[in-house]
């Protein structure tokens, strides 16, 4: 919406890095979408390049990168070979050509800990494209490839590990069943409806530490946790965010949820053109970002009001969207008026809904193809 969110992201690197010498971390993962874009701005890659920098001359002697959905894969790969020489290790793709086992050892060279670094598998990745497998066929050999390749990687930490009493510990960038979501996370697999269990991690691994979901959470009773993103990612997500730190004792582990200071509020204000009057008059501090959902009677005036107000007050208004009447739309959750927020798969939502197909399964399909087209777009 044209305004960066540099300061927010050098706020929480910095805090991060006092917090890993302060706790004395030695080992950093971060679980994926390193980036939200596959064309960061070159801003973004500074601060990724200097924070790594900074981080490897602390206490922490590994950082475990594994790439998200959103990350381009050549982007990560381009820099995987020089940070590797500051113990970095970034894991992109997951295929063949890569180690995805990486070994932490102590002061005397003995093995401590061992780290199972799988990033979001893509589909070629897991499986051999069979175009003529229906979709839900699909998903069942995605799922069943998942598994297997985690499974495999167990087995290879089972055997480096040997008789030692020492933590297993895997990432990963996916979905688990059961989990929270919030409304700025885009469908992962096509379909989006993968039946992945947390117990098949929980079965084999210490601890799981899991990237995609922005939502701080513990999946099940059991040691997989995501960590949830550093900032809020979208108007009505939870604006406390947070970072797990893990304390093993052999294979016990003891996690640890630490608030990251909040930088910058996002607040939502919903109401009449009276109501949403009132509320700016007690916003304080010209860092919050603001999002207006109106709704009244004549809009143009009040948008007109609304504005102006918020000029006076010098408060920061991103996007004010009108809330509409029409329950169909209300319940696809369309009451914008800026295009700028929709996703793509939006924008073809709303295509389809002016053809007024009453064919449902015929519906069904045509999005489904759309989100493999899209799938395909943007993982190129
Ligand atoms: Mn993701």
């Amino acid at each position: 919406m044209g305004f960066s969110r540099k300061e927010e992201h050098q706020a929480f690197l910095d805090w991060l890095l006092q917090t890993i010498e302060k706790e004395k971390i030695e080992l950093l993962i971060v679980a994926g979408d390193i980036f939200d874009t596959t064309t960061p701005p070159n801003y973004a890659l500074e601060l990724y390049f200097n924070f790594l920098t900074n981080v490897a001359q602390t206490s922490c002697k590994k950082v475990v990168i594994v790439a998200g959905n959103h990350d381009s894969v050549a982007v990560l790969q381009s820099s995987k070979e020089l940070l590797k020489q500051l113990n970095i290790e970034v894991i992109v793709t997951g295929d063949e050509t890569e180690e995805e086992i990486v070994p932490l050892y102590d002061a005397n060279q003995e093995l401590e800990a061992i780290v199972c670094g799988v990033p979001f598998l893509r589909d070629y990745v897991v499986r051999k494209s069979q175009s003529a497998q229906s979709l839900s066929q699909k998903e069942q050999t995605l799922t069943l490839g998942i598994q297997q390749h985690y499974k495999e990687l167990y087995a290879k930490a089972l055997q480096l590990k040997k008789e030692k009493s020492i933590p297993i510990i895997a990432t990963g960038h996916l979905t688990t069943l059961g989990a929270k979501t919030s409304d700025s996370e885009r469908d992962i697999y096509i379909g989006g409806t993968l039946n992945l269990n947390s117990n098949f991690l929980a079965q084999m691994f210490d601890y799981t530490a899991l990237g995609h979901l922005h939502i701080n959470q513990q999946v099940g009773a059991v040691n997989v946790y995501y960590s949830g993103s550093p900032i809020p990612l979208s108007f009505g997500e939870s604006l406390n965010k947070k970072v797990n730190i893990v304390t093993f004792m052999q294979r016990e582990c003891e996690v640890q949820k630490v608030e990251i200071p909040l930088y910058r509020e996002l607040v939502v204000l919903k109401g009449s053109k009276e109501q949403i009057l009132e509320k700016l008059e007690t916003i304080k501090g010209n860092k919050t970002w603001i999002e207006v959902r109106l709704r009244d009677d004549n809009i143009f005036e009040a948008n007109r009001i609304i504005r102006q107000r918020v000029e006076e007050l010098k408060l920061t208004l991103l996007a004010l969207k009108i809330e509409t009447q029409n329950a169909h739309l209300e319940k696809d959750d369309f009451n914008v008026v800026s295009l700028d927020e929709l996703t793509p798969l939006e924008v073809f939502y709303k295509r389809l809904e002016k053809e007024n197909l009453e064919d449902e399964a015929l519906k069904e399909d045509l999005v489904k193809s759309f989100r493999e087209i899209l799938d395909e777009v943007q993982n190129r």
